[in-house]
């Protein structure tokens, strides 16, 4: 029994600016639309084509718009209200409707038996590989034991890459040169139990979710790790693309659908991304976000917060 995986969720101030500066060109599109305006029809469609802009999506932006009506309503917001007024209601909005992510299960908040094992899965490219070695960073620096285990096995590039996040962490990785992404997730949590391991994060392949044989693969690597240690994987992230769209939630869908997910790392919040993808997920298929990438670097990795992530994409306190 030793604490919880949501130890390591301080909140940095210093990578919190990296968030805004990524959202910097949806803030600066959603801000626009406060300043020197009637409250007439014609704003409340700039709000929705400013969301809808930002990748929030139909769905999520048709509720949001409703929710920010009504809020307005209640304010007694009118012509005289400030432009800061109505920033205020529509991040206050935005924050309710992130708040479904933010949620963190019970599971996750009790103490949890050693070796805890997390399934890390997406498609390629999305951020896995990096961000188990980020997660591996913050759960050593909080004195956990952790190791790693290299389930990419389509490629030997994806195994030699988290072999050197090993490396920067000091901590081991489980590889096998030809061996089956089942049989390297079963040796990885086995070595974990062994070894005494805190934490194993084993990384995956990540071929498109529309190929059926992809999630019958990671269905397989989930059923063989629970063969290792009962009820292994006790996590099962998803790692998602920030920049990826509106095609992030079929993602989501498609692997959640398959393999049950406990909880999302949404990355490079930090470039291109407009964020509002978080809002059209919280409204399709709310899995709480436990952490958001803002970097390449080691230390790039965020708790999510509802507050913080609608105040960089709105502006607002
Ligand atoms: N800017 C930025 N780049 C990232 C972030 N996370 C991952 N990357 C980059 O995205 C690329 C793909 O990451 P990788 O971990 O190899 O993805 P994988 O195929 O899912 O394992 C690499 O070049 C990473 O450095 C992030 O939060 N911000
Ligand atoms: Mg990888």
């Amino acid at each position: 029994m030793i604490g919880f995986l949501g130890l390591g969720r301080t909140l940095d101030r210093l990578k919190l600016g990296r968030l805004k500066d990524g959202l910097a060109k949806t803030r600066a599109q959603l801000s626009a639309v406060f300043t020197g305006r009637r409250l007439d029809d014609a704003w409340y469609d700039d709000v929705e084509t400013a969301l809808l802009t930002a990748d929030v999506g139909s769905q999520a932006t048709m509720d949001l718009m409703q929710a920010v009506r009504q809020e307005i309503k209640s304010r007694r917001l009118n012509n005289d209200s400030s432009p800061q007024e109505l920033q205020q209601a529509v991040a206050d909005c935005i924050e309710r409707a992130l708040q479904p992510l933010a949620i963190v299960s019970d599971q996750e908040a009790q103490p949890f038996t050693t070796p805890r094992v997390v399934m890390v899965a997406g498609v390629n490219g999305a951020g896995k590989t990096t961000s188990i070695g980020k997660l591996a960073h913050a759960w050593k620096s909080e004195g956990k034991s952790i190791l790693l285990g290299a389930g990419d096995t389509f490629r030997a590039a994806a195994r030699e890459q988290l072999i050197v996040w090993g490396q920067r962490n000091g901590v081991d990785v489980i590889s096998q040169a030809q061996g089956d992404p089942a049989a390297v997730a079963f040796d990885a949590v086995s070595a974990g139990v062994a070894r005494k391991a805190d934490i194993v994060l084993v990384d995956t392949a990540g071929r498109l979710p529309t190929q059926l044989h992809l999630m019958e693969e990671l269905k397989k690597v989930k059923r063989v790790m629970g063969k290792a240690v009962a009820d292994a994987p006790h996590d099962i992230w998803l790692i998602i693309d920030g920049g990826t769209g509106q095609n992030a939630i079929a993602q989501v869908k498609a692997f959640d659908d398959a393999l049950s997910l406990t909880g999302l790392v949404v990355t490079k919040l930090d470039g291109t991304a407009k964020g509002g993808v978080l809002l059209a997920i919280a409204k399709a298929r709310p899995i709480p976000v436990h952490y958001i990438g803002v970097g390449e670097g080691i230390e790039d990795l965020q708790p999510f917060d509802a507050h913080e992530f609608a105040k960089a994409l709105v502006g607002g306190i």
